[in-house]
């Protein structure tokens, strides 16, 4: 197949890298019939995550010979290839509508321009190659691929490899294409106790700090320290940039890890008649904003029980003030507050996103890995009074599940044959980090998010294995569980809430960061729920927008952030 006829060019063919391509291709876009698929790829950042392109033994054309598998955080530039739905063996096509299908190798490259940034020019590639001397296209750039027919019977051939628990004759899954993978939808059982072998190793440690000198403020000496007195000073100081001691921090710290353990991975929250509940979404360490809606909200008390819906840290630099803000509110009043895991209650997001770098600046390395396992212990949702549901991202998603590459809006597919019960939930493992192998059902309840048509589609929140939710799914799974509402966070609203679904079974967002990342300019609101007669009324919402802050900027302490410590060890090396 061209293959003898190629055998004296393959020598020369190197990739865009300079490497020698061992097993060269040879095609003709401009030959329809070479063509089975084509798939196009928007692409907002550079590097895309394609690490090679190799021309046909023509040198015309350039199809992907390397490329990152995987994203490997949300919004990772290196894994919008991958996301996009790119593979290995795609041939470009059309490079932001201009057909290059018969253009020579390097012209295509210099458009295209998808290299690993050189840190010390901090740019990209810069000379043109090419003999038409181009320059590389501009952001949002759209690239059709072409799949080859030559490249189908390998295609095939994995597919065949890829396990299948289920039946691929099921008619259910006609439509599929033949390398989407049907994955079990496991259940992970929750151990009886939870006990952390890094948090009983701490104990000692903590109890040899020296005492603070020369600290003005509230001093814990466990729960009963705690009092409105103690929390005003502590949010006084925390706005003065006052933190409370390490001493003090890392027993308030495993302190609630001592509580949140003993919980369910799904709690039951009861409120009294005539008493209310407040339910505030993501909060991303926006410490003035946090401050100034408990000046409308209240403190949580018997009267206000607060559920804190997730996504409290990370992106915002006062994740650390507001974190220790949830810690001492549940320390304060354990059974008026609640805490649901958000999607960056993770090793990885905290990571990437702000609030380990955060903590080593304001306190040390060591005390991530109490903040890790807090978050392994933090439940995944609450049920407020057997009616209203709330959890941070979403409802479960299909089983089994299906993968395939790539994101399509247009996707709505049914799912789920049999629902999953308020109780799965509740005997679920939550002692671990969120992953869609190992545990899909933490995934669903902290990554999904609702869409407008019915049915399930996947998300393009990851590379794969999140999904969106229709209507008719959200009131299955309500329905089934005999509840009537389901309240959500993780995406920003412009009016800080919104009825994503309508109708008897609503899913309403609340997002409680107003203005977040200092630049989405949206108001906040938290929802509040009040037991009149026997049922939950309301919500009603309380709004709020955006308070001056110091002049410190959202994402200071992110991976390559200003305040981030590897930045700045890296500065003062220089
Ligand atoms: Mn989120």
């Amino acid at each position: 197949m061209g293959r003898s006829i190629s055998v004296g060019m393959s020598a020369s063919i190197r990739d865009s890298e300079g490497q020698k391509v061992k097993d060269p291709k040879t095609f003709d876009l401009t030959d329809a019939s070479q063509i089975s698929a084509t798939h196009t790829a928007e692409f907002k950042k550079r590097p895309f995550g394609v690490l090679a392109y190799a021309p046909s033994t023509s040198g015309k054309g350039a199809y992907i010979v390397n490329m990152n598998e995987k994203s490997r955080y949300p919004g990772d530039p290196q894994g919008q290839a991958w996301t996009g739905g790119a593979r290995k063996g795609y041939v470009i096509k059309t490079v932001g509508g201009t057909d290059v299908s018969n253009w020579e190798f390097w012209d295509i490259m210099d458009l295209v321009d998808d290299k690993i940034l050189d840190n010390s020019a901090g740019k990209f590639q810069t000379d043109a190659k090419g003999a038409m001397g181009n320059k590389p296209a501009d952001l949002p750039l759209t690239i059709e691929y072409a799949q080859l027919k030559a490249d189908e019977a390998e295609r095939a051939a994995a597919a065949e490899e890829s396990k299948t628990y289920v039946d691929r004759e099921d008619p259910r899954y006609a439509d599929l294409p033949p390398d989407a993978k049907l994955v079990e939808y496991k259940i992970p059982p929750a151990p009886a106790t939870y006990t952390s072998k890094t948090v009983e190793d701490m104990r000692g440690y903590v109890a040899s700090l020296p005492e603070p000198v020369g600290y003005v403020g509230p001093r814990y000496a466990g729960p009963a320290s705690i009092n409105k007195d103690f929390i005003d000073q502590m949010l006084s100081n925390a706005r003065q940039g006052k933190l409370l001691p390490m001493k003090d921090a890392y027993r308030m710290a495993i302190d609630v890890f001592d509580i949140l353990k003993q919980e369910k991975t799904l709690g039951r929250v009861q409120v009294p008649e005539g008493k209310k509940v407040t339910v505030v979404g993501d909060l991303h360490g926006q410490l003035y904003d946090f401050s100034h809606m408990l000046s409308l909200a209240g403190y949580p008390s018997p009267d206000n029980t607060f559920v804190f819906n997730g996504d409290f840290v990370d992106r915002g630099p006062w994740s650390v003030e507001v974190m220790f803000a949830l810690l001492a509110f549940k320390l304060w009043h354990p059974q008026n507050v609640f805490m649901n895991r958000g999607n960056h209650e993770s090793e990885l997001a905290n990571h990437f996103y702000g609030f380990f770098g955060e903590i080593q600046v304001k306190y040390e390395k060591k005390m991530c890995d109490v903040f890790a396992e807090i978050f392994r212990a933090t439940p995944l949702a609450h049920v407020l009074n057997n009616e209203v549901f709330v959890v941070h991202g979403g409802i479960p998603g299909p089983d089994p599940r299906i993968w395939w590459k790539g994101i399509d809006n247009q996707v709505g597919f049914d799912g789920r044959a049999i629902q999953i019960s308020l109780a799965e939930i509740e005997n679920c493992n939550r002692f671990m980090e969120p992953n869609p192998a190992e545990n899909p059902l933490m995934v669903d309840l902290l990554w999904s998010d609702p869409k407008g048509k019915d049915g399930y589609g996947p998300s393009g929140r990851m590379s794969e294995g999140i999904y969106l939710f229709g209507p008719d799914v959200s009131k299955n799974f309500m329905q089934y569980n005999n509840l009537k509402m389901t309240i959500r966070s993780h995406e920003v609203k412009a009016q800080g809430y919104r009825y994503d679904h309508e109708g008897q079974y609503p899913v309403i967002t609340i997002f409680s960061a107003p203005n977040y990342v200092d630049k989405a300019g949206n108001k906040a609101a938290v929802a509040v729920l009040t037991n009149t007669g026997g049922t939950l009324q309301g919500p009603e919402f309380i709004q709020f927008a955006a308070q001056p802050h110091p002049d410190v900027p959202s994402g200071a302490y992110s991976a390559g952030g200003p305040l981030h410590p590897d930045t700045q060890r890296s500065t003062v090396a220089r």
